[in-house]
Formats: structure tokens, sequence, C-alpha cells
């Protein structure tokens, strides 16, 4: 009974969203809000885990990507008037959360996406050939449970490393052949990097918790 009636409800929401049909839905402060269905990008309607623009793939650059609750990693593309999604990856665990950015040289200064899928660290690239199988970095004791942050804090590599928090801060590098994932001074919390202190070159390392946010950066500054 319950199921007939979410079911019918579901028809009349979808008739009353295509007859919006994507329309401008809102201003505020000057921003327009163009709202999306899942029917109108043709995406499957699993709830979304998370979201980022990437300039991972050159065919399709600054696309925007998608994580759903049921692990499946879609680009969304947008085509002329239209949008078009593509999927690039299933992932095997659970709350997934994406980044982005450059820290494989193996094609080059293409950033790539990089994803906390449970226990896991995986990485998805595009090189020549498409889309790489999902490349796991770090496998964890500890669950990941926050989303990753690509950046330049360690001088002894040529370009940006990728850091997490697991068991603790964690630093995954490549080194010429393997992932390296090396532990970090500090407790695990919400990770960022950038350059927000000037008084240290390049960029730092900020884990942020509850009660304390550390800043961790190469050498003794
Ligand atoms: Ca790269
Ligand atoms: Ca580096
Ligand atoms: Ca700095």
């Amino acid at each position: 009974m319950r199921k007939g009636l979410e079911s019918a409800l579901g028809m009349l929401t979808v008739l009353v969203l295509a007859t919006a049909c994507a329309s401008p839905r809102d201003t505020q402060g000057g921003f327009l809000d163009t709202r999306y269905t899942a029917e109108e990008l043709n995406l499957p309607d699993a709830e979304k885990e998370d979201i980022v623009v990437c300039n991972a793939d050159p065919r399709n650059p600054e696309a925007v990507y998608l994580v759903t609750e049921s692990r499946e990693v879609y680009a969304l593309i947008r085509e002329g008037t239209a949008w078009r999604y593509a999927p690039i990856a299933g992932l095997a665990s659970s709350r997934p959360r994406l980044a982005c950015g450059d820290a494989w040289p193996g094609n080059g200064s293409l950033p790539e996406l990089y994803i906390s899928d449970g226990r896991r660290l995986v990485m998805l690239a595009q090189t020549t050939a498409g889309w790489l199988e999902p490349q796991v970095l770090y496998e964890s004791e500890a669950r990941i449970p926050e989303k990753a942050a690509v950046g330049d804090v360690d001088p002894r590599t040529p370009g940006g490393e990728v850091y997490f928090s697991a068991d603790r801060p964690r630093q995954a590098a490549w080194d010429d052949q393997a992932w390296n994932a090396a532990p970090l001074p500090g407790p695990p919390g919400y990770v960022a990097v950038g350059d927000a202190d000037r008084t240290a070159a390049g960029a730092e390392l900020y884990v942020s918790r509850a009660g304390s946010t550390d800043q961790i950066r190469y050498g003794d500054g």
C-alpha cells in the first residue's frame, strides 16, 4: 500500500518536474539557480554522495563528477544545450568522497580523481587509452571517513601529493614506480591543502577536528 503510494507520488513528482524542465528556479543576491532532475540529466536516481568539478578528461574539460550511494562514479558533460552522463567506475565500499588534483605524473599534468572509499583510497585516472581501472593507493585498517586533498606540500617529490585521514593523517606520494602512503604527525581529521601561511614557503596541510586544527608542513620551517 505504502509502496503504491510512494510510486504514485514519485510519478507525480516526475510530471511536475518535467513541466518545469530545468528552468531557472530561484535567484538570490545575483546568483541564478537552475535545477536539473535526475530524469533531465538522464542519470540514475541514486542518492548522490559527493560532487566535484575536475579537468580529469581532456576530451571533456571541467566536467562535473558525481558519486552515488550505489558507489557509481559518473561524469556529467555539457554538450550544446543538453547534459550527458558517462559512468566512469563502480566502487566497492560505502560513503565515498571525491577529490580532484594532479598527484600522478603517469598522465602528465592532468588531474586525477581521488576517492575515499570506505577503507581504501582509490585513484581514477584518464590516459590516452581512456579511464584506467580504479587503482587502490592505500588500504587501511581504519575507515577513511572524509575526502582527500591534493597539493604540493612535500618538496621531495615533483608536483603534488594526496593527503587523507585514516588511523592518522597520511600522505600518498608516487615514487616513480609505486604509491607510498606514509604516516604524518598528529591525529586524523578533515584535511585541506593550500598556501594559507605566507610565513612558510609553499603549501601546507591543515588537519581539523573537534577541539584543534594542526598545520603540517615538510621540514622544520
Ligand atoms: Ca597527473
Ligand atoms: Ca611535491
Ligand atoms: Ca605557505
